[in-house]
């Protein structure tokens, strides 16, 4: 019997090699807007060789348990620190076949955004992209498929679809999506979002109250430890106020940088880094004064508003990046996004591709003369 695949591919036109550009925030995205036709991948079951019922005895005499054939957990349980020996295997995991893959690490305190701007990623891949993008069920739990498809909903407007609430520090959620380019030439890519609870960046900060405060949770810094490709995002969201008793955000990006700096130096590697401003519909309503004082420029903006983060963020490597984060528009009743607007996404997700494939761009990029035409009929890209 043929199965359906849930996840659908969308056709992008020819796309085209660019260099690596320095700004973020500057970079221009041609995305095309027309229709396009969808495809429905299909999985042929019975062209499997793995049909052999397997049980949970059966997976302990194997020492290397293909990842298909593993019992499917619940969740990313993380109640308990791993121990040596799990942080071990996690470590022997992640290094196999680490140069194909690519994680992003988002930071930041509870409720800066972090889950809605890989939500927006997740919308921008499925819908705008291009080529195949779906979510890989062998590597997920159950709660990230959840999680992935109530997000989904959310961004596609559907009504009475869940709300998105405050990430659960008890676990975390990896989102391991296959992504591969409509132009064949271009390289696929296996990459993987991990959304992590605020109270996680947080632990980062040493607090005399609480023990385990000081370094990050371990299953955050096995996948820092390890030989995967990983990205760093550094959320910062201005409206947020620092509540008395709680540790200020500054402080929390902070400790969280200070401790990525011992990693790297102790590797002797650096990790590609983005400051995302988020909630910037927020910051374009409220703090437009200060935008303009700093001439639209997230950098600028940042050393202003947090400067002895911005400082040390801008002035480890001239390649870490900022951008005023934005997704679309919200409502101002309630966590609903009216409008969806795709430009901010496709930046952020353009510059992951380009940092995990050495430069080449996951779209087609407009050429001179498509802006010069562009430019003729009135348009501003
Ligand atoms: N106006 C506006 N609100 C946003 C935006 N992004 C997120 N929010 C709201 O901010 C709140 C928190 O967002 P989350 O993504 O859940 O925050 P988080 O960083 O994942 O928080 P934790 O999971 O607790 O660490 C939600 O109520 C969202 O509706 C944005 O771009 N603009
Ligand atoms: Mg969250």
């Amino acid at each position: 019997m043929m199965l359906k695949n849930p996840f659908d591919t969308k056709e992008i036109p020819e796309q085209s090699r660019l260099n690596n550009s320095d700004d973020l925030q500057n970079i221009e995205v041609n995305q095309p807007l027309e229709e396009r036709k969808e495809t429905v991948l299909e999985q042929n079951s019975e062209n499997s060789l793995d049909f052999e019922p397997f049980t949970v005895e059966k997976s302990k005499k194997y020492g290397n348990t293909p990842q298909s054939k593993r019992v499917r957990q619940s969740k990313r349980d993380i109640e308990n620190d791993l121990t040596d020996e799990e942080y071990h295997e996690r470590l022997m995991e992640l290094n196999t076949n680490a140069e194909n893959k690519h994680y992003v690490l988002f930071f930041g305190q509870p409720a800066s955004g972090k889950t809605w701007i890989i939500g927006s990623l997740l919308h921008y891949m499925k819908n705008y992209l291009g080529g195949t993008v779906y979510l890989d069920l062998d590597k997920s739990t159950d709660s990230e498929e959840e999680l992935f498809y109530q997000l989904q909903d959310r961004f596609n407007g559907v009504i009475h679809s869940e709300k998105i609430t405050s990430t659960d520090k008890g676990q975390y959620f990896e989102f391991h999506i296959s992504f591969k380019p409509k132009d064949s030439s271009k390289p696929p890519m296996e990459i993987t979002f991990v959304d992590a609870s605020g109270e996680h960046s947080e632990q980062g900060f040493r607090s005399r109250y609480n023990e385990k405060s000081g370094k990050l949770p371990n299953y955050l810094t096995a996948i820092l430890e390890s030989k995967v490709n990983t990205k760093l995002a550094f959320v910062y969201d201005q409206s947020l106020v620092d509540e008395k008793g709680s540790i200020p955000q500054v402080n929390v990006l902070n400790a969280v940088f200070t401790h990525i700096q011992y990693i790297q130096l102790s590797q002797k590697k650096t990790f590609p880094k983005a400051l995302l401003l988020s909630k910037a519909d927020r910051i374009y309503a409220t703090d437009m004064a200060a935008v303009e004082r700093n001439g639209y420029n997230p950098k600028h903006y940042a050393l202003e508003k947090i400067p002895s983060f911005a400082n040390s963020f801008f002035n480890e490597s001239p390649n870490n990046k900022s951008i005023f984060y934005k997704m679309g528009s919200f409502s101002i009743n309630s966590d609903l996004l009216l409008e969806f607007d795709a430009e901010c996404p496709s930046k952020l997700f353009r510059w992951l591709y380009m940092e995990g494939t050495g430069g080449v761009s996951p779209i087609k990029e407009p050429t001179c003369w498509d802006k010069f035409m562009n430019w003729f009929k009135g348009e501003s890209k």
